[in-house]
């Protein structure tokens, strides 16, 4: 059964692949799993239909048959299970790679998006230019921690998984900061993921849906 994601109907990231669709995207096209993507413009997230879905009102949701998901991880970690080619076999790297998954979610990505909402929804706010260097560097201790762990290897742990498809897209989301530059084990790391085919797949896929929104 083809399952059926959504993502935004015109993406505040304009096409450059940040919002969290591009997680699933990639994750099916890594596993050979052809999807249909259903648009979904600001309103609609808020109405009942999709709040059926998604509590939160938000995207990617992630429909497959009677099956109903919303969280790109929990998404993600459902493709990688059913498929082969994003989890490893043995039950303890299988196991790490989630930890890296969960690692992702819940260590690295946070400070990002923290750091994130500061910059568009507090600018102008008087305490801004003194909270910045204080969110900057929490983002910084992360990424000064997992360049470390990383260290020459190509992935985080043994053949490229999802916990490392995760870890790249949460790495992306500093795009343009200026941030990732400073660590070239990180900034190599994330240009490996971009290089793979499957991730290039994800990524024209979201870019053409933002083309084809900028042009009607
Ligand atoms: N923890 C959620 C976050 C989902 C999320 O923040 N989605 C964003 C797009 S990347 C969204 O829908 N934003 C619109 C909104 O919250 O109104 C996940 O990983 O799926």
């Amino acid at each position: 059964m083809t399952p059926t994601i959504t993502a935004f109907e015109q993406s505040p990231d304009r096409g450059r692949g940040l919002a969290r669709d591009m997680r699933v995207r990639w994750a099916l096209e890594e596993v050979g799993q052809p999807y249909d993507v259903r648009l979904v413009s600001f309103s609609q997230m808020r109405e009942p239909a999709h709040r059926a879905l998604h509590p939160f009102g938000q995207i990617p949701t992630y429909e497959e048959g009677d099956l109903a998901l919303f969280e790109s991880g929990a998404i993600v970690l459902h493709i990688a299970e059913r498929h082969a080619g994003l989890l490893p076999d043995d039950a303890h790297a299988r196991a790490r790679a989630i930890t890296w998954m969960f690692a992702a979610l819940n260590t690295v990505e946070p400070p990002i998006v923290e750091l994130g909402a500061a910059a568009r929804e507090e600018r102008d706010k008087t305490w801004y230019e003194e909270r910045r260097p204080i969110l900057e560097g929490r983002v910084h201790d992360r990424l000064d921690q997992l360049s470390s762990r990383l260290a020459d290897a190509d992935w985080l742990d043994g053949p490229f998984s999802a916990g490392d498809l995760m870890m790249v897209t949460v790495l992306r989301r500093l795009s343009g900061a200026g941030i990732v530059e400073k660590y070239p084990r990180l900034s190599a790391y994330v240009a490996r993921g971009e290089a793979r085919p499957a991730y290039k797949r994800a990524f024209d896929a979201q870019l053409a849906v933002f083309l084809a929104a900028s042009t009607t």
